[in-house]
């Protein structure tokens, strides 16, 4: 890391710029002042004839510093340095490579020119951290490409290739090589006269008014009305970047930053945005160097394990799948091949990648092909005495060093692993469903399992581009503790007087894609009926226990897959239709109990379900489940569905505020001890004037 984050150089009539704050250049405090006294310096040295700006490592700035939002802001701002760029007296180039993104590209938009190589990506993904372009973004994009083409890129958040940038327009051309150098050779052919760089007057800047709003007012009417307040704040800016005359439109882009900048739901999203990479930070492995990985097995080809080959595919990972019948592995190979072809169909994957993926696929009933794996996951039927079968055999077939990896939801990695007889090679790796398309993997060491192991569970998903949460061995891990809190707190207001259908409406009103009833008719209720039976043993004496659920299960009614659950799915129909049998069902256990139903609102069902799941992540800390609030969120938002814009059940808690929560909490306590007592870390946290966030550092 350069002392100064900004070096200049000026030589030949051309200053160059270079940036340099690793590891993504982020527009910091520290880079846009540097930045803008070295601006300011080769504006004003008369040798200098043209500006080059370069940023060093592997990328152009990748945006404004998302860590210093919510903090007091300070000067310069960056639409200051944009505005300064944009009315320099002396062509300024802007030479793109990696990721131009956010705040990076507004500054690159502010420049007379700008080259990229071709393997540059530029975005505008502000709208994902609940934000828009907030340093001219709004107003000058669309004058250069366009506003319908402006709004899909900034509603839409995802970068363009450097190839389209330039059809659009947005580049003045790729460059083959590097970048800089091409910037360089074109500033100094301009500094000798040889070559007369563009003005902003030069260019056909967009000023169709008619298209203009009707980009405008087709963006609305795909908004529609709901949603959350990025998007719809996006549009207007374009708007006024039409209609209001040009320093009021950048005001008007400036007021609606900071309004959005206020609200809950970017800081939800930002959180999530920091908690995601923070997942990836564990301070004890580091200089720990993970065992190389090519051969991956997987014993077990089901919905599961098959996902798991196709991501293990895509990653460039050789992969041999293992079942225990060539019935059971045509099945297998036919499930993988089947998705390969809805892949290529809907442009996904190439035809050739798609080859090229099945060569790297091989099936087998024999165990034994597996002798020169460098891993093994495990992904059989949720039972801990096959497991422990399939363990004892991996232990004899695979060779010594080779990791071998369990994808159990729920049950002690540890157990299952000291059958292999090599227990400091093994780990969970807890996939989720659909596990090609889920980016969530929860990786759980044992106390045996060696720091290498765990090191290359982390390196293993970031090569699969999945965000790894690491929790200990505990049953049910981060996740399904969680989920497993959310769902008996609601079964008890289910028994007190709502309607499962309602507990649902309220939990997608609130922002899930779907309530905890139909996620239970989704993926079937087996496990999670095995999982009570397996609890019942351990329940507190005097602790409340609904059984409607077991009721459902003991009525055969499974869900989805067995045409009914909560809800009845006729003919197949994967829209559930509200059952008046589960109702009665319910009232019929209330009557058993002599309970009389009692109105339930929205907000309580919000309010509770919210305090029990915060209360298990409290447990989960204390209990070393989980390293930090961050992890919980993470994983409830990217393997749950928790809503991204409210930043998981920790961050919501802080929102909610920890006191009002925890009295809550010790309301509900009343009802049943055993469930609502509040853990103690948050008293802890509230005699010290914390809150989880204050938990996350490291
Ligand atoms: N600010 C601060 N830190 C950032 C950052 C950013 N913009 N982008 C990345 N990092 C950190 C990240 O936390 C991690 O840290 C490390 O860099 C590597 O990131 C005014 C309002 C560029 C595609 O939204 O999409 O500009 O964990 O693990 O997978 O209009 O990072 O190592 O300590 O993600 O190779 C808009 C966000 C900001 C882009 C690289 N910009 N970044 O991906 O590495 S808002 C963004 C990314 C804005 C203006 C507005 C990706 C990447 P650590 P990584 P990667």
């Amino acid at each position: 890391m350069a002392d100064q984050p900004v070096d200049v150089r000026i030589e030949d009539g051309v200053a160059v710029l270079t940036i340099d704050n690793p590891p993504v250049n982020a527009l910091s405090a520290a880079v846009r002042a540097a930045l803008l006294r070295g601006l300011e310096t080769a504006f004003a040295d008369p040798s200098v004839r043209a500006v080059v700006l370069v940023a060093a490592g592997r990328t152009w700035p990748a945006g404004a510093d998302i860590r210093e939002f919510g903090k007091p802001p300070a000067a310069p701002w960056l639409p200051e340095i944009c505005d300064r760029i944009a009315a320099a007296p002396k062509p300024v180039i802007a030479a793109l490579h990696g990721h131009a993104l956010g705040g990076g590209l507004e500054l690159a938009l502010a420049a007379q020119v700008r080259l990229a190589d071709q393997a540059a990506r530029l975005g505008l993904p502000e709208v994902t951290l609940g934000l828009l372009p907030g340093a001219g973004g709004t107003q000058r994009l669309p004058r250069l490409i366009g506003a319908g083409a402006a709004l899909r890129m900034m509603l839409g958040g995802q970068p363009v290739t450097a190839e389209s940038a330039e059809k659009m327009g947005l580049v003045d051309a790729v460059v083959p090589g590097r970048v800089d150098v091409a910037a360089l050779r074109l500033a100094r052919s301009h500094a000798t006269g040889e070559t007369a760089l563009p003005t902003a007057a030069d260019r056909a800047l967009h000023r169709d008014g008619r298209a203009w709003m009707a980009a405008v007012a087709q963006a609305r009417r795909d908004l529609g009305e709901r949603g959350l307040p990025a998007p719809a704040r996006i549009v207007d800016c374009v708007e006024a970047a039409l209609l209001l005359p040009e320093a009021e439109g950048f005001a008007f882009e400036r007021a609606a930053f900071e309004d959005l900048l206020a609200t809950p739901e970017s800081a939800g999203l930002r959180h999530a945005f920091l908690a995601e990479r923070a997942a990836a930070r564990q301070p004890d492995l580091q200089g720990i160097a993970p065992r190389p990985l090519s051969r991956v097995g997987i014993v077990g080809g089901g919905l599961m394990g098959a996902g798991i080959a196709m991501a293990l595919l895509r990653a460039g990972f050789d992969v041999t799948l293992v079942e225990e019948s060539t019935e059971a592995l045509t099945a297998a190979l036919a499930r993988i091949s089947a998705s390969h072809d809805r892949a290529v169909a809907r442009g996904q994957l190439s035809a050739e990648a798609r080859e090229r993926e099945w060569d790297r696929l091989s099936g087998t009933t024999q165990l034994i092909e597996l002798e020169d794996a460098d891993l093994v996951i495990e992904a059989v039927f949720e039972d801990e005495a096959v497991k422990r079968l399939v363990f004892a055999d991996l232990g004899r077939v695979t060779r010594p060093g080779a990791i071998l990896a369990t994808n159990t939801s729920y049950l002690d990695v540890a157990r299952i692993g000291e059958a292999s007889g090599r227990p400091e090679d093994v780990i969970g790796l807890h996939f989720f469903s659909p596990a090609h398309v889920m980016r969530l993997v929860e990786v759980i060491p044992t106390d045996r399992t060696r720091p290498e192991v765990l090191a290359t569970a982390f390196a293993l998903a970031r090569r699969m581009g999945k965000i790894a949460v690491r929790a200990a061995n505990s049953e049910g891990f981060i996740g399904n503790r969680i989920l497993t809190a959310c769902r008996t707190a609601a079964d008890f207001l289910v028994e007190d007087g709502a309607s499962p259908y309602q507990v649902d409406r309220a939990m997608v009103a609130w922002g899930f894609p779907l309530g905890p009833y139909q996620v239970l008719d989704l993926a079937g209720h087996e496990i999670s009926w095995a999982r009570r039976k397996r609890a019942a043993a351990r329940r507190a004496p005097g602790a409340r226990h609904v059984a409607i659920p077991d009721r459902i299960c003991e009525a055969g009614w499974l869900g989805q897959k067995a045409g009914r659950g909560y809800y009845r799915y006729p003919e197949g129909s994967r829209r559930g239709e509200e059952d008046p049998e589960v109702l009665a069902l319910i009232e019929a256990e209330r009557a058993r109990k002599g309970i009389v139903a009692r109105p339930v609102g929205s907000a309580e069902i919000h309010r509770r379900l919210l305090a029990a799941m915060a209360n298990e992540g409290a447990r989960l800390l204390e209990e070393g489940v989980a390293r930090r609030p961050s992890d919980i969120d993470v994983v409830m938002i990217t393997g749950y569905g928790y809503p991204r814009w409210r930043g998981g059940p920790m961050h919501d808690a802080d929102q909610a505020g920890l006191l009002s929560l925890r009295n809550a909490l010790r309301d509900y306590a009343r009802e049943d001890a055993a469930f609502w007592t509040p853990a103690p870390l948050w008293d802890e946290l509230i005699k010290n004037g914390r809150r989880f966030a204050d938990l996350n550092a490291g």
